[in-house]
């Protein structure tokens, strides 16, 4: 088909264009108040204000256009104040590009067991000295509008999609409305930080429709779709997608959230989705997994003592030009620092590479071409 002109979001830290169409699948540029950035786009994640493994020099190198920061983790060191004072999260790490800070609350709920939701905000422990902490919706906004960066996220009620309680999505459906209202309110740096509202509502239907009608109604710059890549069925989850897509107004941009699997970018991507962001490729880089389009390498595998080809023979990066499977498979079986580096380098390069190649495709509207090879690549057998 061919591409038509689409409405697009104008708030004023974030203009929003898709540039063309095919399907349900987009290309767009969205200009923040950092940089333009060119989605579909994947954006890595640097928990500890650093994508481990990789510096900000060689981030904007891999074309990374946007990386992720915690709330949570930066509040608890070095704190957003001292942050704030080093000029923000781009001063803190040097990154002139886009940043994005989650809100918190879904990583102290994944990561501590401690963790406990009220009206009021997220109770945890703190992981430092054991005393309980309350993160709030203001206190969430207070600390992302101190950290800077170009988009934040709203704090959301995050139950995952595994729970058995209706009653409890029903709860945080709502909830996670009432919240917003209070990050609206309370987010003091409007016209320089966008503000993400999520969409929840686990996989009933009926409650995405309800979350969604009910941000939609804030107008905000972009939505994120939330409580999802927590071990549901991939059905399941692209379902979810599927209607939060159809859903969302066109011309703003859309979040996956924790979506890393480049299967799952590719589907997301095909369904309309812009945006994701996983630990996925830079932690499995840490295992001695490389991603290729066949799937994965597993480096620690003897099969790959005597195999001197480069990780991906298509891939352009700097560690596929110059080392071999070979040289990387004893590197990973000894542990030498340098194999997560190297693997992690190529798993971005990797990872940006795909989503610039179905942006092309998306433009030049062979994007369903595209995807078919991609997905015979992937599963030769057809499975
Ligand atoms: N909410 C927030 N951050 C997230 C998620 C969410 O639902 C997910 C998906 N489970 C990943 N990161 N605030
Ligand atoms: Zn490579």
């Amino acid at each position: 088909g061919a591409t038509q002109p689409l409405p697009s979001s104008k708030s004023p830290a974030l203009a929003f264009q898709v540039v063309a169409q095919q399907g349900r699948a987009r290309s767009s540029r969205m200009t923040l108040p950092h940089y333009t950035a060119h989605t579909p786009m994947f954006m890595p994640v640097g928990t500890q204000g650093s994508v481990k493994g990789l510096t900000s020099q060689q981030l904007q190198d891999l074309d990374c256009h946007v990386i992720l920061g915690n709330t949570y983790h930066l509040e608890n060191r070095p704190g957003s104040g001292l942050v704030a004072e080093m000029g923000g999260l781009h001063g803190f790490i040097n990154w002139p590009r886009g940043m994005l800070t989650d809100s918190g609350g879904f990583q102290m709920v994944s990561l501590l067991h401690l963790a406990e939701i009220t009206e009021e905000g997220v109770n945890f422990q703190s992981p430092l000295d054991g005393s309980m902490m309350l993160l709030t919706p203001e206190q969430s906004m207070a600390i992302q509008n101190g950290l800077g960066a170009d988009i934040i996220m709203a704090l959301d009620d995050v139950v995952p999609t595994t729970a058995a309680n209706p009653a409890r999505f029903e709860e945080a459906t709502h909830r996670t409305t009432r919240w917003i209202d209070r990050c609206i309110a309370a987010h003091s740096r409007p016209t320089e930080q966008n503000l993400f509202g999520i969409v929840q509502g686990g996989l009933d239907p009926r409650l995405r429709e309800i979350s969604m009608e009910q941000l939609i109604e804030r107008d905000l710059p972009g939505y994120a779709i939330g409580g999802l890549a927590g071990g549901e069925s991939k059905d399941d989850f692209w379902k979810v997608v599927a209607q939060c897509t159809a859903g969302l107004p066109p011309g703003k941009p859309r979040y996956v959230m924790g979506i890393g699997y480049p299967l799952d970018i590719v589907v997301c991507s095909a369904l309309g989705a812009d945006m994701y962001d996983s630990v996925y490729p830079t932690r499995t880089a840490r295992f001695g997994v490389a991603l290729v389009p066949e799937g994965v390498l597993k480096l620690k595998h003897a099969a790959f003592a005597r195999d001197f080809r480069p990780l991906d023979p298509g891939c352009a990066c700097a560690v596929c030009r110059r080392h071999s499977r070979a040289y990387l498979h004893n590197l990973v079986t000894r542990g030498i620092p340098s194999a997560s580096i190297l693997v992690t380098y190529h798993n971005i390069a990797y990872t940006q590479a795909l989503t610039a190649a179905m942006r092309a495709a998306i433009e030049e509207q062979r994007f369903p071409d595209w995807v078919r090879n991609y997905l015979r690549t992937m599963f030769p057998k057809g499975d």
